[in-house]
């Protein structure tokens, strides 16, 4: 087995997004592609020689390819040894508690996430730091900056290695190491939370439903919900991980999760309905007919963690997206401790976990979790609840409605439109920025605005900066319009407006949210003139 070092030139856009580089699979098929982008990633990274990789992605088409190449570029990039999920499977949670509890230099995640699967959908490939996380700006930035100039690539010559046997195979003085994708994340879980608790509740009739969306938590989530919780077999629906996920868009929400949704609005609803996404970082929380949204879903639990024993102590801040609703701030308004607003995608919260700031984090895009990894994580947030409920006594509705009742409403929703022409998208945001410092204090639909601007953020913990994160309206009753374009996507552009309104009024929180909001959803067509600028109406999902 030689190391063979091959010419290449740029490909332009190998330009990370919200998380990491995300394009069709055509395009990563092209000769060199992902090639360049990994030599870029170990080009961008000092001190690995000898060290340990975690590589490992969601299963996906192309996910099999991808590892191998990775695997031999690793090899003849220097590094001692790779420990790979079985069939290359591994969740994106997973990747990062087995960097962080093995010590390994650092990992490779192979996801487009949410988006469909195939040979004419989506791929993708980022890079996670020792801290578990996903990189930080100052190295997607770097690992940009190399994919421009990058003139050739290392790799070992050598037969594709067999992924589905566990154990320690050898690639040249590597070793690469096929692990169980389940054992250290499903052991992580056991330390976090009362099994026992659940387990008894389980027994006692709690009946719930787990929505794999044949994406990667398939496996997971049959192991610790029915296998080590008691659930019985069938709690886990589409738990078999295909390479097009079954030709759906793997994503938890109440439109693409469409059957566990139909289950948990029809008779006889179980007691909790979950779903997960393509790479097992989001979640969604259904009670019977009840449907929590994700801002929702990260005030309670901070509300509420100290009843699991992982956050016995308490929790020690609270982090959300800026897009995310205000509801989790209300929550640690009350409770003493810090909230933190932080630029949209997973990698900004890092430093405020391992800075011990933070304990729990969220975004509006139905992700949670907490300082136990540093990623999003799908099963973690449905077992935080299984251990609140088996807890508390009461049913998800039930701890819905006593939320609102203590802390008022907050009516949320977010419109994305779809699949818009890039340059009118792009048209759209620039001319709403120009109207911004014209906006303060006047009046809109009645509501007068108390601030309009382009949200930047600088890092608490090293001082760095991001800025045009997202165009924020707010209104002096606590009212918002936020309007973002889209970091994942492969095609065009994706709008995504989120508007919110407070509502303290406990008599006033029942009702349909697109009604409760829909003055404010008039408004934001209107502000940034949608339907003239890109041509829309409507948006094409609402969640
Ligand atoms: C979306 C979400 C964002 C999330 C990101 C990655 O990004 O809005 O909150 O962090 O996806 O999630 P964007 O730029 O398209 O709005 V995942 O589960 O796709 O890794
Ligand atoms: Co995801």
């Amino acid at each position: 087995m030689s190391v063979k070092t091959v010419a290449t030139t740029p490909f332009d856009g190998q330009k990370p997004g919200t998380s990491g580089l995300r394009k069709k699979v055509s395009v990563f098929r092209q000769p060199n592609y992902l090639e360049n982008f990994v030599q870029s990633i170990f080009d961008s990274l000092e001190g690995f020689a000898g060290k340990t990789l975690v590589v490992g992605g969601d299963g996906r088409f192309y996910n099999r390819t991808a590892v191998q190449t990775i695997l031999k570029m690793a090899a003849a990039n220097g590094f001692g040894r790779v420990k790979v999920g079985q069939g290359g499977i591994l969740s994106t949670p997973a990747v990062s508690c087995v960097i962080r509890e093995h010590g390994a230099f650092g990992g490779i995640v192979l996801s487009a996430s949410h988006n469909p699967g195939g040979p004419d959908e989506d791929f993708g490939i980022k890079y996670n730091v020792s801290a578990g996380g996903p990189a930080p700006e100052k190295v997607t930035n770097a690992i940009h900056a190399r994919t421009q100039q990058i003139t050739e690539y290392r790799i070992l010559d050598a037969d594709d290695l067999d992924l589905d046997a566990r154990g320690e195979q050898r690639l040249g003085d590597m070793v690469v190491e096929v692990i169980d994708p389940v054992a250290d994340y499903a052991a992580l879980m056991e330390k976090l939370f009362d099994f026992n608790a659940i387990r008894a509740m389980v027994q006692n009739g709690f009946r719930m439903r787990f929505d794999a969306m044949h994406a990667v938590t398939g496996p997971y989530a049959r192991e610790i919900l029915e296998n080590r919780l008691g659930a019985p077999a069938g709690t886990v629906m589409n738990g078999e991980p295909l390479e097009d996920f079954g030709g759906g868009h793997p994503d938890p929400n109440l439109v693409h999760a469409k059957e566990l949704v139909e289950i948990m609005y029809g008779a006889d609803a179980p007691d909790l309905g979950a779903a997960s996404d393509g790479d097992g970082d989001r979640n969604m929380i259904l009670g019977p007919h009840t449907y929590v949204t994700p801002s929702d879903s990260l005030a309670i639990l901070t509300a509420n963690a100290h009843l699991a024993p992982g956050y016995a102590k308490g929790v020690a801040g609270v982090a959300r997206s800026m897009p995310t609703s205000r509801a989790a701030d209300r929550v640690a308004e009350k409770m003493g401790i810090a909230a933190y607003e932080t630029p949209t995608g997973w990698k900004f919260f890092g430093n405020l976990l391992d800075a011990g700031k933070v304990t729990l984090c969220g975004e509006e895009s139905f992700g949670t979790g907490s300082d136990h990894v540093r990623e999003k994580d799908g099963l973690w947030a449905v077992l935080l609840w299984l251990n609140v409920l088996a807890v508390r006594k009461e049913g998800v509705a039930d701890i819905l409605r006593a939320h609102w009742a203590e802390y008022g409403r907050t009516f949320y929703s977010r419109h994305d439109y779809e699949g818009l022409e890039s340059t009118a998208a792009e048209d759209l945001m620039n001319t709403l920025r120009g109207k911004l410092a014209g906006l303060a204090g006047a009046t809109l639909g009645g509501r007068t605005v108390a601030l309009a601007d382009d949200f930047a953020y600088t890092d608490p913990v090293d001082g760095s900066v991001a800025e045009k994160q997202g165009i924020r309206i707010g209104f002096e009753d606590g009212a918002r319009i936020v309007y973002r374009l889209s970091g994942t996507g492969t095609a065009g552009a994706t709008l995504r407006v989120y508007i919110e309104r407070y509502e303290p009024d406990a008599a006033k929180h029942e009702g349909d949210t697109q009604e409760a909001l829909a003055d404010l959803i008039a408004l934001s067509k209107e502000i940034a003139d949608i339907p003239g600028k890109v041509g829309r109406d409507a948006p094409t999902v609402i969640t």
